[in-house]
């Protein structure tokens, strides 16, 4: 299938001066352990690629798209707020990742976030995107994934997984990535001023107020209801009358029968 390539001087005439580095390649393992393994990438580094040979999602899980088909990019961060307030920023990404794509013209996408950051879509809720956040020494490294012209025999391996081709909806990714980076810069300036409102992530997160289950790194799975966030956007999980709070696990929505 043909697929336009990332088009870099029109990212970098829309977002120079917002992002200090950016890069697109044809190929590469990761970008995220690009950026990480990068100790001299700049503060607001960004790295493209039009294909991974080694997609990282978390838990050692992988990330799969075929060239050109989706969004595959990381941002590297020199935060300067402090260690105990990152955790907002995978799902600060995440808020922009859904702006972006519920204002692509005339799609209607109906978009909305699985705590913490997986984009769904539609009344199916299949998944249209992921972050992957990795931190080290000072340093955090934020990766995308999105499904743009990816089709469905291409997902066919993935049953839980869509694109916006599938949905319908025709999106240039130059443009979508620009209007990615336009809004997290927005929400970073208010982060790095201490303004992160948690209002825009409740109405982002639909897993707010539903029946869940999470499963733990250890494989340790808890039901319960999603009652709210805390102020460092862990997760407070009613069971059985006493609220948790949870750093970390993968979410299932449960549909009611
Ligand atoms: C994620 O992990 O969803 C984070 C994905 C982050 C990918 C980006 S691409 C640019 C940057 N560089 C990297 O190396 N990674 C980041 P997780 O929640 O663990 O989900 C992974 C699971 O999603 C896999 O085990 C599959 O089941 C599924 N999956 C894999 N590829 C997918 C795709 N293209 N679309 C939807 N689901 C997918």
């Amino acid at each position: 299938m043909q697929r336009d390539a990332m088009n870099i001087a029109a990212l970098q005439d829309a977002l120079s001066g917002r992002w200090n580095r950016i890069e697109v390649v044809p190929e590469t393992g990761s970008t995220n352990a690009d950026l990480l393994a990068d100790a001299n990438a700049p503060d607001r580094s960004v790295r493209f690629a039009e294909h991974q040979s080694a997609g990282r999602g978390r838990l050692d899980r992988s990330w799969e798209s075929p060239t050109g088909a989706g969004l595959m990019f990381s941002v590297l961060l020199r935060p300067t707020v402090p260690l105990n307030n990152w955790g907002w920023l995978p799902l600060l990404t995440g808020v922009a990742l859904r702006e972006a794509v519920a204002a692509i013209p005339s799609s209607g996408a109906d978009v909305h976030l699985k705590w913490p950051n997986d984009l769904l879509l539609g009344p199916e809720e299949k998944k249209l995107a992921g972050i992957l956040a990795q931190s080290a020494d000072g340093r955090v490294v934020i990766g995308i994934g999105l499904n743009v012209s990816t089709t469905a025999e291409e997902l066919a391996g993935l049953p839980d997984a869509t694109s916006l081709a599938i949905a319908g909806i025709d999106a240039d990714r130059t443009q979508l990535a620009i209007a990615i980076l336009t809004r997290l810069d927005a929400l970073l300036a208010q982060w790095e001023d201490g303004r992160t409102d948690p209002a825009s992530y409740r109405a982002a997160c639909s897993t707010l107020g539903r029946t869940v289950t999470v499963t733990g790194a250890d494989g340790v799975e808890l039901r319960g209801v999603a009652k709210d966030f805390d102020v460092d956007g862990h997760l407070l999980l009613e069971v059985d009358g006493t609220v948790l709070t949870i750093a970390a696990g993968d979410v299932r929505h449960v549909r009611p029968i």
